[in-house]
């Protein structure tokens, strides 16, 4: 079962992790440099020993895929993974009259009552967003992330696709070395609130199978690692699906792979458990690109998974 590629970098990070402080100030058990290799006809690498909310999942990334960077699309969805980052632009702007919003993040999870003002705040920014074209066009878009870099990476005036160069490169030269797409900007990663996790990935073809190896630099390993399995996994299947092969591997390369201080309990919860059989996915046979794709093409099957684990996100 694949999924002891996870379980074990857990345990191996409960056992060798250094601690390590880092940007948040909350503390973490570090490792650096590891690799879990997920086989995918061996069915769906979506975590069961917790259940993971693969709906999210698969809207952030058809939204990545579109090319689109505008929240829009992800509330329209009852998506809210990317809110934060666009109401914190939204409160810095002179268009904000509301309560102050300073530090909203560590504020929200340390005072319950700012927490209820906040949550307030960010509902009706929201509403806006869905509702207000113009707001939307002003503080929905969130500039340089993923869907950017992926679509529409700027160079010099110029516009370089880098998800259709690599669809049509596994096509005509499947046995290339060159098949990367790269998220990671350094031309503007100093105006990004977060750079990106999910750095570069490439593409390799083998006996008719499509294999894909992501290098994330920084891995918070209980809650972002188990969405950024699913997420390349999703990508590798539809991805092999519009280049008619089979998938092969999902290779999962992690730099500083960390848990949270304050995930340890969550960890050793899940680490009792044991796996269930894998989900499998299905994407609709008429699926031929990978733009403009509906949430209704994509199902998950047969997903049972133990119930879910709360923790504190890392801000
Ligand atoms: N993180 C992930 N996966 C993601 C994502 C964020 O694990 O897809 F967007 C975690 C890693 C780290 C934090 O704990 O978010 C980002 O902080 P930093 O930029 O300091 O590495």
């Amino acid at each position: 079962n694949n999924e002891w590629q996870y379980l074990n970098l857990l345990k191996e990070v409960l056992q060798h992790g250094q601690f390590k402080a880092d940007r948040t100030h909350t503390g973490t058990y570090s490792l650096f440099g590891y690799q879990m290799q997920f086989d995918l006809q061996a069915g769906f690498p979506l975590l069961t020993t917790k259940k993971v909310p693969f709906e999210l999942i698969k809207s952030e990334l058809l939204w990545f895929l579109s090319g689109d960077t505008n929240i829009k699309y992800l509330l329209e969805h009852q998506n809210h993974i990317w809110d934060e980052w666009a109401f914190q632009r939204f409160v810095q702007s002179s268009d904000y009259r509301g309560p102050d919003m300073t530090d909203f993040g560590r504020r929200s999870l340390e005072d319950a009552h700012f927490n209820k003002i906040y949550q307030q705040q960010k509902n009706l920014f929201c509403e806006q967003i869905l509702d207000d074209p113009q707001f939307a066009h002003k503080y929905g878009d969130l500039g340089n992330v993923y869907g950017k870099q992926w679509r529409h990476w700027q160079s010099n005036g110029k516009e370089i696709d880098q998800i259709q160069n690599v669809i049509d490169q596994i096509k005509i030269n499947p046995d290339s070395r060159r098949l990367i797409v790269s998220a990671w900007n350094p031309a503007e990663i100093e105006q990004m609130a977060l750079p990106p996790c999910h750095t570069l990935f490439q593409f390799y073809v083998n006996e008719g199978t499509l294999s894909c190896q992501l290098y994330q630099r920084s891995g918070d390993l209980f809650l972002g690692v188990p969405f950024n399995i699913a997420s390349y996994a999703l990508l590798t299947h539809l991805i092999a699906q519009v280049t008619g092969l089979k998938v092969g591997k999902f290779i999962h390369t992690l730099g500083d792979a960390h848990i949270y201080q304050n995930h340890l309990s969550q960890v050793k919860l899940q680490l009792q458990r044991t796996p269930r059989s894998a989900p499998h996915l299905w994407l609709d046979p008429q699926i031929t690109a990978v733009d403009n794709l509906s949430v209704e093409q994509i199902q998950m099957k047969d997903y049972h998974p133990a119930p879910s684990i709360k923790a504190p996100v890392a801000v």
